[in-house]
């Protein structure tokens, strides 16, 4: 069986961050391991607390699972200080194994996930990165991106890592659509699904990165990764559970297991 590491902070809600993520290796039935960066005390309606893990910790925990499983790929969400991105850099710089960076800032209900002093220190991990996976909130803090000016578009091309934006709204066909674009060695490749108008999306960008971390240790490409697991959230939010009174979330497991079906 396939095991995959995810570095990221833990929700208590279940929705985000470590749960999100072992949630969604499951859905593609890899074995998730964690560690974890930070406690977030949490609901469907907002960040009430954050408890930080110091980077030694948050070191052997990761030294415990690199050295005892053959761990085929790493996702990495919230980090939060510079001391955990240091040590998490160093881990990652030798290893020769997917890694997926979710550069995590801020919450949907707008809680902040990274220290202000650490944005620039968080750009160092990629060159280390399959892939970096920023909303267009943190493209704009971390690339100067924005969706209606081309010559930041232009800019992106020429990162020497591969990132993907995700889920800007668009029109297509005279429809809302869903669109990650993908920036990798100069070229850029689009991806759509149908906008849907839903309140259970709690957790999204994690999952959406697991899923891909999860179908790179499977040995899918970076595209049909990325195909894959934009499916897996599109039926997730589809079947959502509708918990909480804030921002609900995905279901992981009917997602996966609908994603499956289609694929077959
Ligand atoms: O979705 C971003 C995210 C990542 N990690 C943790 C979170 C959140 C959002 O709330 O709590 C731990």
């Amino acid at each position: 069986m396939n095991v995959v590491l995810s570095i990221a902070g833990s929700d208590s809600s279940g929705g985000a961050g470590i749960q999100a993520d072992l949630k969604s290796f499951e859905a593609f039935n890899i074995f998730g391991t964690s560690a974890i960066t930070v406690l977030t005390a949490q609901n469907t309606q907002g960040v009430n607390e954050i408890y930080e893990v110091d980077a030694p910790f948050v070191k052997a925990q990761i030294e415990a699972v690199l050295s005892d499983f053959n761990v085929s790929a790493i996702k990495i969400g919230m980090l939060y200080s510079n001391e955990i991105i240091d040590m998490v850099r160093d881990v990652i710089a030798p290893l020769d194994i997917p890694v997926v960076i979710d550069p995590v800032f801020i919450s949907k209900a707008g809680s902040k996930l990274l220290n202000d002093d650490a944005i620039a220190n968080l750009k160092t991990l990629f060159p280390y990165a399959t892939l970096v996976t920023p909303n267009r909130f943190e493209a704009h803090a971390l690339f100067g991106y924005r969706f209606e000016d081309p010559s930041t578009l232009h800019k992106m091309l020429k990162l020497p890592y591969k990132v993907l934006i995700k889920n800007e709204t668009i029109e297509l066909n005279d429809r809302l659509a869903s669109l990650d674009t993908l920036y990798a060695e100069g070229k850029t490749e689009r991806f759509t699904s149908e906008s849907l108008n839903s309140k259970n999306t709690h957790g999204t960008g994690c999952s959406f990165s697991s899923a891909i971390t999860a179908n790179l240790a499977l040995g899918k490409t970076l595209k049909q990764s990325i195909e894959i697991s934009k499916s897996f959230i599109s039926l997730g939010i589809k079947y959502a559970p509708n918990l909480g009174h804030g921002t609900g979330p995905i279901a992981h497991k009917i997602g996966g297991e609908k994603c499956q079906l289609a694929l077959n």
